[in-house]
């Protein structure tokens, strides 16, 4: 514990220090030498004394009393701000709760709030949790920020900065509430539950303890007999049960509040239940069995496809709603906010509040997989709260977020992306944030209050999810991108032989009549799977929403949209929208170029620069590919493509790098 201490000591001397390099590193965490005034709490604890500190390192107000105190108004993490005889009082039932508090009232001040305005706050899921995909090679799925923070073949002995690392991530994840964190891939290697992981595993979750986070782990189905020497990994087989309990034992006893599993069954290749005739439930169950007596947690995805014919956006809805009612009540089925997969907009996905006797919870992906990697700024929380307007959180028993954090300096790859991370923790903790509070916070703690700076960069923070979404894949558009790894456009990539559902006119159906896939009454008929009013809404193309419309119809290029201008018109305008925002949040950032610091603001910039050229790129690509289908002139009064189709189709466009890309484009997007 004593180590620990003095490592905070250092962390905190280290943060002073960092204040010179302006590397992202400090996060929204920047907040200015406090004024040392007296703070007291009701005991030492890890915890407490964390609280403890960060108040003497950056409260500036009045003395603050740290309270323990149970309140009828007061989940057990919530916690309330009050000012009382010239002190400020934290009170929480829990010392998480008040850790929770001096974080609340440390971002108040940095956004300059009064003080005095009393404040109570409960958490609406009491389950915030980040999914890392990362490796035990430290590679990270989806990763764009560099390698695994977690450096497994020095966990048994962390040098002192991976150990700084850890802490500052857990305390970064506390200071916006997030509880919880599942170290690995869900593409899950069985390995982490041998012996020698699990101790270092302990590492990790002994030094995120005090920060109020506990660990999950992604298991491997198959792990009986991979990692075991069973013949099967049946979960009905005896044996295979007596396995699983054993090496839960082994885990509790090394990590008495291990949070649970999350489990990826019978999805991309991932072994499950199926493989022995079993079902979901059956497999699912049976984890949750051997970790109740622990009050352990099963968070079983329900990301579940198979290259039939059937529709892949109606797979998962067909899985699980015909095991509703068969789950333990220690399991919760997570599903991605809709229901093909994390694409720059869906529709939500109707296995939601389609399984009444089943917890359900949110996947969201915080890291961009198809928003860019980490060269795009696009801020998420618009698009997390558009899901939210069709899903109650009250529906929902957690919310598991897709890391996107790295070994980078600055976490994240792109400095804006740290706001995704932010977004994330605020909207777990309170879904009913609107979008531009979340940017306000984020953008006050990260690069301070000045109103014009503020006001512009949120109003880009803001526009910035839609205009990847127009220069990307607008009016309901999904999975048109290049096999090159989800980055680049790539709307007529065809494998020969490959799966169906792994290729881009899968998803668009373009053909000389139109565009889009059919997902009505006359088509795959998903639509049904949708409540009765949602359902009746996207069935008619009259009355369909347009950004989603080519989501659930094919629709002939002539057709007359809301604004009087055909689909084709009207997607070759959406697509010159995203690319005319990108530069102007060129311009945006450029302005604030006296403003902030230069390390960041050439950072930003260069990213910039290669955001508007992608957007060309994309728009481009596609106009060029679907005119071949449409055989209509792009407007004239929109820019003109620079590229040919032909060197286009060449292109393989590659993040960070121009791999494959011949001169002559590069320069010509320069
Ligand atoms: O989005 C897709 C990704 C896979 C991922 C899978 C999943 C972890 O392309 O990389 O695998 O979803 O969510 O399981």
């Amino acid at each position: 514990m004593q180590r620990n201490i003095l490592l905070i000591c250092l962390l905190l001397c280290q943060l002073s220090f960092a204040a010179r390099a302006e590397d992202g590193s400090r996060l929204w965490l920047r907040q200015e030498a406090g004024t040392q005034t007296d703070i007291r709490a009701p005991r030492h604890s890890p915890t407490l004394d964390i609280a403890v500190d960060e108040l003497r390192k950056a409260w500036q107000g009045a003395p603050v009393e740290l309270v323990l105190k149970r309140d009828k108004t007061l989940k057990p993490e919530g916690f309330s701000i009050t000012e009382k005889a010239g002190r400020v009082v934290i009170s929480s039932p829990t010392e998480k709760g008040v850790l929770y508090g001096v974080y609340r009232l440390l971002q108040r001040q940095a956004e300059r709030l009064p003080s005095g305005t009393p404040v109570t706050e409960n958490p609406a899921f009491d389950l915030r949790i980040l999914n890392h995909w990362d490796n035990l090679d430290r590679s990270v799925e989806r990763g764009y920020a560099g390698r695994s923070l977690w450096n497994w073949d020095e966990l048994s002995a962390p040098s002192d900065s991976d150990r700084l690392r850890y802490i500052e991530y857990a305390r970064a994840n506390a200071s916006i509430g997030i509880n919880a964190t599942v170290l690995n891939n869900v593409n899950a290697s069985p390995q982490i539950l041998a012996t020698d992981y699990l101790q270092k595993v302990k590492t990790l979750a002994d030094l995120f303890r005090p920060y109020g986070i506990r660990v999950y782990l992604s298991v491997n189905f198959a792990s009986p007999m991979t990692l075991g020497e069973l013949k099967t990994a049946d979960p009905l087989d005896k044996e295979v049960v007596t396995w699983w309990k054993n090496k839960a034992k082994e885990i509790y006893r090394l990590i008495p509040d291990f949070g649970g599993f999350l489990v990826k069954a019978n999805s991309e290749g991932q072994p499950g239940p199926n493989d022995f005739g079993r079902t979901h439930a059956d497999g699912a169950n049976m984890l949750a069995d051997v970790l109740k007596p622990y009050k352990g947690i099963v968070m079983w995805r329900a990301f579940v496809y198979s290259p039939n014919d059937d529709d892949r956006a109606k797979q998962a809805y067909l899985e699980f709603v015909p095991l509703d009612g068969q789950f333990r009540d220690n399991v919760i089925i997570q599903i991605k906010n809709g229901p093909v997969d994390f694409q720059p907009r869906e529709p939500y996905s109707p296995l939601f509040g389609a399984t009444p006797h089943t917890d359900q919870m949110v996947e969201f992906q915080i890291t961009q997989e198809y928003l860019g990697f980490a060269n795009h700024l696009a801020f998420l929380a618009p698009m997390w709260k558009e899901f939210l307007e069709f899903v109650a959180p009250a529906s929902m028993r957690a919310m598991a977020g897709v890391a996107n954090i790295g070994t980078d300096a600055n976490w994240c790859g792109h400095l804006f992306a740290q706001a995704n991370w932010y977004a994330f923790g605020r909207l777990a903790w309170n879904p009913e944030l609107s979008s531009a509070d979340i940017a306000r916070e984020w953008l006050t703690q990260t690069f301070g209050t000045d109103e014009a700076l503020v006001n512009d960069l949120s109003r880009m923070m803001l526009d910035s999810h839609e205009a990847v979404v127009d220069y990307m894949m607008p009016l309901g558009l999904h999975h048109i991108f290049s096999f090159s790894g989800h980055y680049g456009p790539g709307p007529w990539q065809t494998m020969p032989g490959g799966r169906p559902d792994w290729q881009p006119p899968y998803y668009h159906r373009a053909d000389s009549i139109g565009v889009g896939f059919n997902r009505t009454h006359t088509g795959s008929n998903a639509v049904a799977q949708y409540p009765e009013t949602l359902h009746r809404l996207y069935d008619d193309l009259q009355t369909c929403p347009e950004e989603y419309l080519l989501w659930f119809h094919h629709v002939p290029w002539t057709h007359l949209m809301r604004s009087g201008r055909t689909l084709w018109d009207e997607m070759c305008y959406h697509y010159d929208r995203g690319v005319q925002q990108a530069r102007r949040f060129q311009q945006v950032w450029d302005k604030q170029e006296s403003k902030v610091d230069a390390e960041r603001f050439a950072h930003v910039q260069a990213k910039l620069r290669i955001q508007t050229r992608d957007a060309v790129w994309w728009k481009d690509a596609c106009l060029l590919y679907f005119h071949t289908f449409s055989k209509m002139p792009i407007p004239y009064d929109i820019e003109r493509p620079i590229h040919s189709f032909d060197a286009l189709k060449r292109v393989f466009l590659r993040v960070g790098n121009h791999e494959n890309v011949p001169e002559e484009m590069l320069n010509a997007v320069r």
